[in-house]
């Protein structure tokens, strides 16, 4: 991720602060001097002090007819503070102006426009192999605006969170635009959004990772080695490669099957809504082995309508369990 660079123009602006003080300090201390030592008319007809601190050089001249014009104690004297006060002021003008300026460059360092990675592992090879675990934002080629997307750090790499259900705070009953476009919050429960899924798939080869957590805090997890999604044309069509993992495999049974919503109905059930008998946004055949995109039943077993909880079939062999937390989270494997 580019550098802003803000911290070079804050030392600068820090640098020309600390050279103002320097330049009142000396200023001062010349008309001190002069009051207490009191010279004498005609004394000195000019003078030239520089100074060098740092990088900064200073070279005062004091104006003839701001020399002493009596001895101290004199109207003059008056006359020759006032003088020096405006010289003060002058400096000081300037110096603000000089400070404007950093301002204003560094407010268009900021404004220059970021490249954003390409996903999270792109993220963290960005930064110098380092990367926080928490909210970053990417953008997929060709995608029209970054966005916000989790990312979990890893040992095998730093994963880009797609799905996250943890305690039934969203509704993921939701029709076929809000899943385009994606809802909830990317740190809690939500659905990153078909578009951005596709975009960012698109980049090259994906693996897929699915953790699942039961409420006895059980887990498992699935990993498929290919994983990438049609555009909307395709009706987001699902493709997968081979399982691995403990959490079972009812994941593939979905491969090749368009996404379907409650008010898009893709599956292959010609009699059947299948996203309105399960609850949620999925890849349907007719209907489903699992649906992580269901009710968020709390404590995990339910009643009532079959499957229609968040659902991996083949972990529990449960029809009507409720998984308490699920993670489906991307991985790129490698540029195609
Ligand atoms: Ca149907």
């Amino acid at each position: 991720m580019k550098l802003l660079g803000k911290y070079g123009s804050t030392l600068s602006i820090s640098r020309k602060l600390s050279c103002l003080a320097l330049l009142l300090y000396l200023c001062v201390s010349v008309a001190t001097s002069q009051e207490h030592h009191g010279r004498t008319k005609g004394e000195v007809s000019s003078q030239t002090q520089t100074v060098q601190d740092g990088g900064c050089a200073y070279t005062f001249i004091v104006p003839q007819e701001s020399m002493p014009r009596h001895s101290h104690g004199s109207t003059s004297d008056l006359y020759e503070i006032s003088d020096k006060l405006t010289n003060i002021q002058e400096n000081i003008q300037q110096l603000q102006a000089s400070l404007h300026l950093e301002s204003t460059i560094t407010v268009d360092k900021i404004n220059e426009p970021q490249v954003y990675p390409q996903d999270c592992h792109h993220a963290y090879q960005l930064n110098g192999s380092h990367l926080v675990e928490g909210v970053h934002f990417i953008q997929p080629e060709d995608y029209p605006e970054p966005f916000p997307v989790y990312c979990e750090v890893k040992d095998d790499g730093v994963w880009t969170v797609i799905q996250r259900r943890q305690d039934g705070s969203v509704v993921f009953n939701n029709e076929w635009m809000t899943y385009k476009f994606g809802f909830g919050f990317v740190s809690g429960e939500h659905w990153l959004g078909n578009e951005k899924i596709f975009y960012l798939l698109r980049r090259g080869r994906y693996k897929l990772r699915v953790d699942i957590q039961d409420w006895e805090n059980n887990t498992a997890y699935a990993e498929y080695d290919f994983f990438q999604i049609g555009n909307e044309d395709s009706k987001y069509t699902l493709l997968v490669g081979e399982y691995s993992g403990t959490a079972g495999d009812p994941f593939s049974y979905h491969n090749g099957k368009k996404f379907s919503t409650k008010d898009q109905d893709n599956d292959l059930g010609t009699g059947a809504c299948c996203a309105c008998a399960y609850n949620g946004g999925w890849w349907y055949g007719n209907c489903i082995e699992s649906n992580l995109n269901g009710i968020y039943f709390k404590g995990g077993a339910y009643s009532g309508s079959y499957s229609n909880g968040v659902e991996w079939y083949t972990w529990r062999g449960e029809s009507f369990y409720s998984h308490m937390t699920t993670v489906m989270k991307v991985l790129h494997v490698h540029q195609c």
